[in-house]
């Protein structure tokens, strides 16, 4: 059967000794078998050379926050606000909120819910993310595995300060120091984040630097290891995404260039493999389940108080709810006693609105 799982060491341990004030860290991934490879390249945002902190490395990372004068200039579909929060979030097909799936918008998202600040959002379409991300005189956090530029969402603009943010965590960092006791209070309580995502290698290539120690580098951490344990697994999703008809062939071409392959179908796994990466994925979050499971009360890890660590697997969790096959989310959201689904749920009732 086939399975992604490497049994390589798992490696993404926090040593609280160590002085790390933030880390995205790109991992090359060193493995023969061509499905493995193309199981780790995600068809949906290029998560391959993703993110690994070695448990006794010192790093620091920079900020994805600038505070310029620019203008953005966006292919949205809803006005821009002269003041306030703008998120800027990747565009599916209509309605939106139906299918929108990306991960780290959900989470910016999830997170100004929960703070209850009001924003707009700006809807880019895939190919036009370096461009607006360019306009607003934010580079990129991430880099593809040759080195070039990899342009993400989400990103927050704050008018009211000229803040423009460009990464989840650091978005998340900022609404807790602008608005500490809004909406549902503080998103970074402290709490037990160890969650360690099995199945990561270790080959390491420095993403960006952060020189902030604001960051909270145990949630920080916690998004890593969290990013990874279901980036692993995202050609699960490839096929279920709903782009819009106007860009699908393009947005579907450029997630089979990264992948390397000739064809988006040649991405898409099905049968056995695909049985095989669903079951790879539920032995994958068997600890994060188990986390969620210390209080019994739930749908969050600490109860009935949600913090930005749920927000974290939320935003992974909407995802999969959104772009799995027919069948495959109620499996996942069973899983456990049922705590993914659980917490999935609670999400969206009190944190789901779109605006
Ligand atoms: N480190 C970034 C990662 C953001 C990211 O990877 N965003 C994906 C969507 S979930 C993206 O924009 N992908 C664009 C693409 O694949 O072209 C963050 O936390 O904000």
């Amino acid at each position: 059967m086939w399975s992604n799982d490497s049994g390589a060491t798992s490696s993404l341990v926090y040593n609280r000794e160590a002085r790390i004030s933030g880390f995205y860290l790109l991992i090359s991934l060193i493995t023969s078998a061509k499905t493995q490879l193309q199981a780790l390249k995600s068809p949906i945002f290029d998560f391959s050379p993703k993110i690994l902190l070695r448990y006794n490395q010192t790093i620091t990372l920079s900020t994805n926050i600038t505070m310029p004068d620019a203008t953005a200039t966006t292919t949205s579909t809803t006005a821009n606000n002269a003041s306030g929060l703008v998120l800027y979030d990747i565009a599916f097909a209509k309605p939106y909120e139906e299918n929108m799936a990306a991960p780290n918008p959900w989470k910016a998202r999830y997170a100004l819910n929960f703070k209850q600040v009001p924003y707009t959002t700006e809807w880019v379409q895939m190919p036009d993310i370096a461009k607006v991300r360019q306009s607003l005189g934010i580079g990129a956090c991430r880099k593809f595995a040759d080195g070039k530029d990899f342009y993400t969402l989400p990103v927050l603009k704050d008018n009211d300060t000229g803040a423009v943010i460009g990464d989840t965590v650091d978005i998340a960092n900022y609404l807790q120091n602008k608005y500490p006791d809004a909406g549902a209070g503080d998103l970074f309580p402290e709490q037990d984040l160890g969650f360690v995502c099995p199945g990561a290698v270790e080959i390491l290539v420095p993403l960006s630097v952060r020189d902030d120690d604001s960051i909270h580098p145990d949630y920080a951490l916690f998004n890593t290891n969290v990013d990874w344990a279901f980036t692993l697994h995202c050609q699960l999703t490839g096929s279920g995404m709903k782009w819009d008809p106007e860009v699908k062939d393009q947005v579907e071409e450029e997630f089979a260039r990264r992948a390397g392959v000739k064809s988006f179908q040649e991405m898409c796994v099905v049968g056995e493999a695909r049985q095989g990466l669903l079951d790879s994925l539920q032995k994958t979050l068997k600890d994060l389940a188990a986390m969620y499971q210390r209080d019994a009360s739930g749908p969050f890890l600490l109860g009935a108080q949600a913090t930005y660590a749920d927000i974290i697997v939320g935003g992974w969790l909407r995802m999969f709810c959104k772009a799995t096959e027919e069948g495959e989310w109620e499996q996942i959201a069973a899983w456990y006693d049922g705590v993914f689904g659980k917490l999935h749920t609670a999400l969206s009732t009190s944190f789901g609105t779109v605006r």
